[in-house]
C-alpha cells in the first residue's frame, strides 16, 4: 500500500514537470485529474490525504527553488490540489 500510495505520488510529481514543460495544465488534467475523486473513492482511499502528500511535495519542492521558479511549479501543484478538493 505504501509503495502503492508513494508510486501514486510520483505520478502527480511527473505530471507538475510535465505542466511546467508545456507551459499548460491539459496534460496534467487529461492524465491524472481526470475522474480522481471518483477513482480514489472506489479504491477506498482518502482523497485528502493525497492531498497532503501533493501539498507536501510542493513545500519540499519550493524549497529547492528560488522566486519566479517556485511560484511557477508551485503553481501547477496548486492545479493539482484544487482539483482533488
Ligand atoms: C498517471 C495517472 C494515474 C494515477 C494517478 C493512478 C492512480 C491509481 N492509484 C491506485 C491505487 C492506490 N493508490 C493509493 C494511494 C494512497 N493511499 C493512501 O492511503 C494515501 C493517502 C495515498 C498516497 C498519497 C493506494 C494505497 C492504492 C492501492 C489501493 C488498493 O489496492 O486498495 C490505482 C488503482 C490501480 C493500482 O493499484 O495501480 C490507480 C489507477 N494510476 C494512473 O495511471
Amino acid at each position: 500500500m505504501t509503495a502503492t500510495c508513494l508510486r501514486d505520488l510520483d505520478y502527480y510529481l511527473r505530471l507538475v514537470t510535465y505542466g511546467i514543460v508545456a507551459g499548460d495544465v491539459t496534460p496534467i488534467e487529461e492524465i491524472g485529474l481526470v475522474g480522481v475523486r471518483e477513482m480514489y473513492k472506489s479504491l477506498g482511499t482518502p482523497i485528502d490525504a493525497v492531498v497532503e502528500g501533493v501539498r507536501a511535495m510542493k513545500s519540499a519542492a519550493s524549497g529547492m527553488m528560488a522566486g519566479e521558479d517556485a511560484a511557477e511549479a508551485g503553481s501547477y501543484f496548486d492545479y493539482v490540489i484544487g482539483a482533488m478538493q
